[in-house]
């Protein structure tokens, strides 16, 4: 099997939801010595917007979009570890979580994968986050950054309402705030009073790093 006939499978594969296969094909193409960057960036993310495209013209439904995902989340537990950086000392500590009312954590796994593989200690306190929970977690777990993702129209206003309610408790300015997920802008993030958004895991890690250096610096 050549590395484009391992692509083809896994965007195919993928896009029916058939996670057998695209476990399968995940491994033979590490076999052959592709990379997990390139199995993901060049198939596993590409085939699931193509979900989404499909969803949107009503080709897709719920159903199809569910087992497409957990066949990509299968590849994502085989790469993980390969993405993620091994004995790398701590640089920072990321509290992440998908907020009230959505269930996507499949962009927001990507990120925490990503911060890992640069160093971040991450606290994925999972999805559908209610404000209280942010905030019992920054409690507990002294974050340098929160992380919050929303993949929703109708959920993204849950930012300003998690970060009014960090605001009452004391706790905005011990922390960095970063938004991010399919439908949020940098316009949006600045309305509800975040420090950053990111498009993609990669801007979110650098981001990352910049805010926390100007956090120490200052
Ligand atoms: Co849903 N869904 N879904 N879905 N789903 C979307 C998001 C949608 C865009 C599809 C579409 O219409 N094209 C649409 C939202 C439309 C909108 O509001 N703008 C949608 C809808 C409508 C819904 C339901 C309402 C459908 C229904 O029930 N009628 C429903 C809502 C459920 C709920 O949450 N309450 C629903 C359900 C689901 C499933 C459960 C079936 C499944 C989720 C499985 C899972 O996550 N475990 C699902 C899926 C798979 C999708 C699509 C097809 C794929 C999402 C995904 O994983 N993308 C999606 C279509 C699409 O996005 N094209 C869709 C791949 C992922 C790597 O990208 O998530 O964008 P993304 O993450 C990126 C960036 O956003 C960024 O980095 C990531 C990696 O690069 N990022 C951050 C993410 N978090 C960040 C945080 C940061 C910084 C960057 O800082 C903190």
């Amino acid at each position: 099997m050549t590395p484009d006939d391992v692509l083809k499978g896994l965007y195919d594969e993928t896009m029916i939801g058939n996670a057998p296969a695209v476990l399968e094909l995940t491994n033979q193409g590490l076999e052959i010595g592709m990379t997990p960057e390139t199995i993901l960036f060049d198939a596993l993310i590409p085939s699931l917007e193509e979900v989404g495209a499909r969803f949107e013209r009503g080709d897709y439904f719920v159903p199809e979009m569910l087992i497409a995902g957990r066949a990509m989340s299968g590849a994502l537990d085989v790469l993980r570890p390969l993405l993620v950086a091994q004995g790398v000392e701590s640089i920072g500590t990321f509290l992440m979580g998908t907020v009230k009312g959505d269930v996507h954590d499949i962009g927001k796994n990507l990120v925490n994968i990503m911060l890992e593989g640069a160093g971040f200690q991450v606290i994925d306190i999972g999805v559908q986050v209610p404000p209280e929970k942010f905030i019992a977690a920054i409690e507990e777990h002294n974050p340098d950054i929160v992380g919050m993702s929303a993949f929703l129209t109708t959920t993204m206003p849950m930012f300003k309402a998690n970060i009014n309610a960090i605001e009452k408790a004391g706790l905005r300015d011990k922390v960095i705030i970063m938004v991010g997920g399919a439908p949020v802008t940098q316009e949006y993030a600045d309305v509800c009073g975040a420090d950053a958004y990111a498009a993609d895991a990669a801007t979110a890690v650098r981001r990352a790093k910049e805010l926390l250096a100007a956090k120490r610096a200052s």
